[in-house]
């Protein structure tokens, strides 16, 4: 399974491929503008989120509702574009249609953006490339893949994800706070910052508005849970197998990701072992201690990976997000032009991206499970990967 993304922010459209998804896989339009829909959720986003759409279109691969096994293409216009179509034309335009704000240079980098190194290191004079390039708007496109991902998951496997926030700035969830099942995603997507625990959701809008007053923005730490994997999804045999190494992969490359965790990540490193590890016990249905039963894990301090494969409990996996890189009170950096100090670019900004990071996050873990599953049972449609994994299972001894 792979995919690709293309299309620049302020673009006519952003387009994606996903290619090796097997056939039957049920998706719909309605299906990935709803996912969309709930990425631009979230308190704290800013007016861009209000007057754009997405407008979703199918160009390839689906057919009445199912994969049809070849490559699936996905258009996002943007129905910003009309504004855009001098500033970003693909073909060459007269200089003066670019006078205006926004065709104007951006020559005066944000620290913590990719601005200045991008302008260096593809040879442009100013910053317009480069953000509309680097521009987390690409997530869109990202999200839309992550349907189909996650509707295979659930589909050949029974697999269903969650995601959360789980801190913004300094209000956290406490820790020992019950997970949110694949039941409670609508309450989720209910919650302005999509926080399990309402307590920590108030905190983090008073949080965000006080940001907002203060003429700053806001970082903070999201969750995505999957549940219902077979155990032995990913190998320990060679580094790039593993797979708490391609979820780490994909999660810092979602745009302004700084740190990820599996499991209890950096808490375990503070443990002592017999605190750290997750003591193996065999229990039956009713939780009886009987000798029959599969085998399972007391905690789940690992996140639901040993060795760099699934161990079958749940998949638990954090990024961290940094605060966004647009400041609204004007970081200093130089002007490129002139060589002076001068103040970053600063047209209009989210205050917090967090909640919206969220669901980004889950499509990217939705589409690295959904490799890992088809490299395990392979199949050309997902009734040949549900029955390939049905085999497996059966296989397996009844620890
Ligand atoms: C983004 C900055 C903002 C966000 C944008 C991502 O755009 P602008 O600078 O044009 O106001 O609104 O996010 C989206 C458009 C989106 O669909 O998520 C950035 O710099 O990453």
């Amino acid at each position: 399974l792979r995919w690709l993304t293309a299309g620049e922010s302020h673009g006519p459209a952003l387009v994606a491929m996903l290619e090796g998804m097997p056939a039957g896989v049920q998706v719909t339009t309605d299906d990935i503008a709803g996912a969309l829909a709930r990425r631009r959720l979230g308190y704290g986003r800013g007016a861009r989120m209000k007057f754009e759409q997405d407008e979703v279109s199918i160009l390839g691969g689906v057919r009445h509702g199912l994969t049809q096994g070849g490559p699936i293409a996905v258009e996002i216009g943007n129905t910003e574009w009309p504004k855009w179509e001098q500033v970003m034309s693909a073909d060459p335009v007269d200089p003066s249609v670019l006078s205006g704000a926004r065709g104007a240079a951006l020559t005066r980098p944000r620290p913590g953006h990719a601005d200045l190194v991008g302008m260096t290191k593809y040879a442009f004079d100013e910053a317009r490339p480069v953000l509309e390039r680097a521009s987390a708007r690409e997530t869109a496109a990202r999200v839309a893949l992550g349907v189909v991902a996650a509707s295979f998951l659930e589909q050949a496997a029974g697999v269903r994800l969650v995601s959360h926030v789980v801190a913004i700035g300094e209000a956290e969830v406490p820790e020992g706070t019950e997970l949110p099942g694949p039941d409670d995603v609508a309450h989720l997507d209910a919650d302005p910052v999509r926080c399990w625990d309402a307590a920590s959701s108030a905190a983090m809008v008073a949080e965000i508005d006080q940001c907002h007053k203060d003429g700053d923005t806001l970082g903070g730490v999201v969750e995505v849970l999957a549940y219902g994997l077979p155990a032995g999804l990913g190998s320990y045999v060679q580094s790039d197998r593993r797979l708490d190494a391609r979820l780490a992969g994909v999660l810092m490359g979602i745009q302004a990701m700084k740190g990820v965790e599996v499991g209890d990540g950096f808490r375990t490193a503070r443990r002592r072992g017999s605190q750290a590890h997750d003591e193996i016990e065999r229990t039956s249905q009713d939780g009886a201690d009987v000798g029959s039963g599969r085998l399972h894990r007391r905690t789940n301090r690992a996140g639901g990976v040993e060795g760099g494969m699934t161990n079958g409990e749940v998949l638990r996996v954090r990024a961290a997000m940094k605060p966004i890189s647009t400041v609204p009170r004007a970081l200093d950096t130089v002007d490129t032009t002139t060589g002076e100090a001068a103040k970053a670019i600063h047209q209009r900004s989210d205050v917090c991206a967090v909640p919206p990071a969220a669901v980004v996050a889950e499509a990217m873990v939705a589409l690295v499970l959904a490799q890992a599953l088809l490299e395990k049972v392979g199949g050309d449609s997902v009734g040949e990967s549900a029955r390939n994994l049905a085999a497996y299972l059966d296989a397996v001894p009844a620890t």
